[in-house]
């Protein structure tokens, strides 16, 4: 079965005045929508066809010969999750979350600063992301173009997407102040707590 793209997870204008329709509509109805429609051109007929998006992650990563599938497939998974990742109400951290966030920034503030300064830094196109190590541990790292945590044995908590489509037509080039509007007002802290691993 070809891969569908999901609805998003809550209204085109759900978000505004922090991300605009006008740039939802783009995100999600164009560039999620091609990531889409070129992983099924390319897996088409192949041995990935039946796969699972996780498993064709998985399979073609760090293949430079599978490069256009892991591109369109990672960006698939990637901007799903980074749907989920976004609340259009405030949200707060739970007390699980907070003392995590805690042990590993000393303060949500620390941790908000932090992850601004792995968005700001990614040169080029990328995502800065929370991640939960195997021992539990949170960390904050960066990946460029389509790379993804999935790939590696952390569990993803939370993303924001640093590609200049994700900001440009409500920011232009002030992708810090993006930043500081996501960490401000649009986290799923939910979202993170869903995805904790139970140790
Ligand atoms: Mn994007």
């Amino acid at each position: 079965m070809p891969f569908v793209l999901p609805a998003l997870p809550f209204a085109m204008d759900a978000l505004s005045p922090h991300i605009s329709a006008n740039t939802l509509s783009f995100h999600h109805g164009k560039h999620h929508q091609a990531y889409v429609t070129n992983l099924n051109g390319l897996i088409e007929g192949s041995e990935l066809a039946d796969k699972s998006l996780e498993d064709i992650i998985l399979a073609t990563a760090g293949k430079a010969d599978k490069a256009g599938i892991f591109n369109n497939a990672a960006q698939t998974w990637n901007h799903t999750f980074f749907w989920n990742s976004l609340s259009p109400t405030p949200q707060e951290p739970s007390s699980t979350v907070l003392t995590l966030i805690n042990q590993a920034f000393g303060s949500i503030d620390k941790f908000k600063e932090e992850f601004k300064k792995a968005g700001a830094t990614q040169f080029g196109s990328g995502w800065a992301w929370l991640i939960q190590r195997k021992d539990g541990k949170l960390e904050i790292v960066k990946t460029s173009n389509a790379e993804t945590p999935l790939t590696t044995d952390a569990t993803p908590l939370l993303t924001c997407d640093v590609w200049e489509h994700a900001y440009y037509l409500d920011y232009q080039n002030r992708r810090t102040d993006f930043l500081q509007v996501f960490v401000d007002h649009l986290i799923n802290w939910d979202f993170v707590a869903a995805n904790l691993k139970s140790l």
